[in-house]
């Protein structure tokens, strides 16, 4: 292996924008590379512990999966340039978004892209190419076809049901007008460098909503300012910007966590509930794996009620959160309660986030 990284990733792929865009930004050295069947139905797993993309792979045979854990880890191997604020407020701001945009904008990329027929030759291309590079057209495309069929059935656990359809739609035209007007003013999420945030904000644009032809001439095309921001944040401009001085979270973005505290938080809160009564009284004990889905979940959306299947691994990445705001200092504690006491909610400590959660690639289990 010459580079020091490879990322086994798609272009199409949700996370896998997430992540290239990081890895550009920090200019490590990696060489971007396709995943083919070998590796995702063989060599990930077994090294990984999950059929899962993007998974870096580093040229000692290390594997890192999870975007959010390969930025946390990264950054802590080459420091320069570190996507993570320092300072209190922007600190919980950048981690919400990004359990944000991982999370609660899955559906919205999965209805674009697969709610839309015009958009299936392009994946149906990428993927036979990308899962068995050698093999001639007539014989992969089919197999990309399965594939893509596979993928489809899992649409109604992620909420795309016809009957939301149109809610996901005006909730997501609504969302980027904000972002638009956000980055006619500001060149990232917190100023004039991204941060953990604006990766993670790759995810939904980068492979779905400015990739996928339908959402590309419909939503991203018609707002320059978003589709410039994709651009430039995915070719990991901004090194040698700032975050805005004194702490500030922008007025612009306003919109944006009152629709985290108002409607994400309820998703989480009833995840929450259905894992607690997932685990129920009985003795559960520590390594305990929890399913993927603990049932479906309903949370407002736009003022309407939205349902998907809730999973705990969006728990885990809150307890995170929580944990990281709790080791503050009681001086930064106050700055940031006085910030999400803005939107009404009292203090980042106060969700009750159930039994302590660990990791297991996609999964969860009892700590
Ligand atoms: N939390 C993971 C999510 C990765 C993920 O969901 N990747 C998608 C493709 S973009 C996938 O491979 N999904 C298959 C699965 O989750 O089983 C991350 O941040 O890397």
């Amino acid at each position: 292996m010459k580079q020091d990284y490879t990322l086994h990733g798609w272009q199409l792929s949700y996370f896998s924008g997430k992540t290239r865009g990081y890895l550009n930004f920090k200019g490590l050295d990696f060489k971007d590379k396709n995943v083919n069947a070998y590796d995702l139905m063989y060599r990930i797993p077994k090294k990984t512990g999950a059929m899962v993309m993007p998974a870096i792979q580093t040229k000692q045979g290390e594997w890192l999966q999870d975007s959010t854990i390969i930025m946390e880890e990264l950054d802590k191997r080459h420091p320069g340039s570190c996507v993570t604020p320092t300072t209190p407020k922007q600190l919980m701001a950048a981690m919400l978004l990004e359990a944000w945009l991982d999370e609660w904008w899955i559906p919205i990329g999965m209805h674009y892209r697969w709610s839309y027929p015009e958009n299936y030759s392009l994946f149906i291309n990428d993927a036979s190419k990308g899962l068995l590079p050698y093999v001639p057209n007539v014989l992969r495309k089919p197999i990309a076809k399965k594939i893509a069929k596979g993928l489809q059935n899992f649409l109604p656990l992620a909420g795309v049901r016809k009957e939301q359809f149109k809610m996901m739609e005006n909730w997501t035209e609504k969302t980027l007008d904000v972002f638009e007007s956000h980055f006619a003013q500001h060149k990232f999420l917190l100023g004039d460098k991204p941060c953990i945030a604006d990766f993670a904000l790759l995810g939904p644009l980068y492979g779905h909503l400015n990739r996928d032809p339908a959402p590309k001439r419909d939503l991203l095309d018609v707002r320059p300012n978003l589709q410039n921001w994709v651009e430039r944040c995915h070719a990991g401009e901004g090194k040698q910007g700032a975050y805005i001085k004194n702490d500030e979270i922008p007025e612009t973005l306003t919109p944006i966590f009152k629709t985290i505290f108002e409607e994400f938080y309820p998703m989480v809160d009833d995840i929450v509930v259905k894992l607690k009564s997932f685990i129920g009284d009985k003795d559960k004990i520590s390594g305990d794996h929890i399913s993927r889905s603990v049932g479906d979940i309903t949370f407002p959306m736009n003022g309407e009620r939205f349902s998907r299947a809730g999973l705990p691994y969006t728990v885990w990445m809150m307890q995170r959160i929580k944990k990281c705001f709790q080791s503050l200092s009681r001086e930064d504690k106050q700055q940031v309660d006085s910030w999400s006491q803005q939107y009404g909610y009292q203090s980042l400590s106060n969700q009750d986030l159930g039994p302590e959660l660990k990791r297991t690639a996609v999964t969860t289990q009892l700590a």
